[in-house]
């Protein structure tokens, strides 16, 4: 890990800066993937599967049967561990939902909000290494909650053309039945533009590679997406009251996600420095993972700094997608925090809970996002419609606000259409 001792401020630029994520280069390989699928549909799909996964695919969609079959395959304890999760996840979710709330901002005038689900959505989820079916619940569930009428998932299958048995079991406990085995920039064209097989989606969620994260990109002309993406992340603050043990665990826990994973850790100990690196090369030896996670710590980073506030400061100007507050928390510091997709408060609070199972959202702003974006809730798969309503009394009341300015602003038939209603008559209007 890199070390910084006591950095001045003009050097948190360089501890924070993520290596660049140029997808510029990507661009013209998505277009023309999207633009195939969006002409040839499934016959695209069937091509780009052979091309880039190897795979001749049989049937495109997952079928009723192999849902089934998936439960048999996984163990008791897998299963009970993911139905726990989805209560959690249930629980935590339902609570997002508000209440209608109807405002009366003059006499006579009512203003109210109302959440409509979003009727068609996508889910993106990626197979490789680590078949992340954690993922399914997270936004199969908030999906559901939310009311959406289609939910469809779209995942790539292995050589012998299964899905993994979890993945179709978290799908099936999200009551999601149209799952799709493609994966990959043509998966989310799939859903942007639809084909014969895969429905068109209003909205797609989701993590992925490179690839997929380009096609988010430039499919936004047409539907909407939950973030931009990009690699997993988190930030440490350590204090004396740290146990470098449990420091390094979670340090590796993001490390293994990936060969990009973002690894930083602030101490106001200069002393514990050398113990979390003692812990981080005496757990990582055994991670079945750790040629991964190591490539991860190459470019991880160690800052001492003077003090929590301090810790804070930097941590906020990185804006991390999970924070884990490793140290004396109080009130006023958890307040000090301005950006962070999700905060992990004190020892006992590792990422791993909330990446599985406490109830919180794991899909989260990344590369600094947190400083403008939220992670993935109930929200995300709603919209909300504002409505309104007013008496007689309650346009008299709000009239002359509204024609003066409409009138400033040389709009005059918004005023007459005040107007008009209050009892001016036309002829009064024109003659003004
Ligand atoms: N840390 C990941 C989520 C995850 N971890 C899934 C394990 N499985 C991004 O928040
Ligand atoms: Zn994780």
């Amino acid at each position: 890990m890199k070390l910084y001792k006591y950095p001045t401020r003009d050097c948190w630029p360089e501890i924070g800066a993520r290596p660049l994520q140029d997808s510029r280069k990507l661009i013209p390989a998505v277009t023309e993937i999207l633009s195939a699928v969006q002409k040839k549909g499934d016959a695209a799909l069937r091509d780009f599967s052979k091309k880039f996964d190897g795979v001749a695919l049989t049937s495109i969609a997952v079928t009723p049967a192999e849902i089934k079959e998936a439960a048999a395959r996984l163990t008791p304890q897998l299963k009970a561990a993911l139905k726990q999760a989805k209560k959690n996840i249930e629980t935590f979710h339902r609570s997002q939902k508000e209440s209608r709330q109807k405002i009366a901002p003059m006499d006579g005038i009512a203003c109210w909000r109302e959440s409509r689900p979003i009727e068609k959505v996508g889910l993106y989820i990626p197979g490789g290494s680590a078949p992340l079916f954690s993922t399914v619940l997270m936004l199969g569930l908030p999906a559901r909650i939310a009311g959406c009428k289609e939910v469809v998932l779209c995942t790539p299958c292995n050589k012998e053309q299964q899905v993994h048995p979890a993945i179709l079991y978290a799908a099936s406990l999200c009551g999601i039945n149209q799952i799709f085995k493609i994966g990959g920039a043509q998966a989310i064209a799939a859903m942007a533009y639809g084909t014969e097989t895969v429905p068109q989606v209003f909205k797609i969620f989701g993590p992925g590679n490179q690839y997929v994260t380009t096609a988010k990109q430039l499919v936004q002309n047409q539907v909407a997406i939950d973030m931009p993406a990009g690699p997993s992340e988190v930030l440490v603050i350590a204090d004396q009251t740290a146990d470098p043990d449990f420091v390094a665990a979670d340090l590796l826990a993001q490390a293994e996600h990936g060969p990009d994973s973002q690894v930083i850790c602030i101490t106001t100990q200069a002393g514990m420095v050398k113990k979390i690196e003692k812990a981080v090369t005496a757990q990582l030896k055994n991670l079945p993972r750790k040629d991964i996670a190591a490539r991860a710590l190459e470019h991880s980073r160690m800052v001492v700094v003077k003090d929590l506030k301090e810790a804070v400061q930097l941590s906020n100007f990185y804006a991390p997608e999970h924070l884990i507050l490793a140290c004396k928390v109080t009130g006023k510091l958890l307040n000090e925090i301005t950006a962070a997709g999700s905060v992990f408060i004190g020892n006992h609070s590792p990422e791993s809970v909330g990446d599985y199972a406490s109830g919180t959202n794991h899909t989260l702003p990344t590369n600094g996002y947190a400083a403008a974006y939220s992670g993935v809730s109930l929200d995300s798969f709603c919209k909300k419609i504002t409505f309104q309503q007013l008496t007689a009394k309650g346009l008299k009341n709000i009239a002359a606000t509204v024609t003066t300015m409409a009138e400033a602003e040389g709009l005059q038939a918004h005023s007459n259409a005040v107007k008009l209603r209050i009892g001016n008559p036309l002829s009064a209007i024109r003659n003004q």
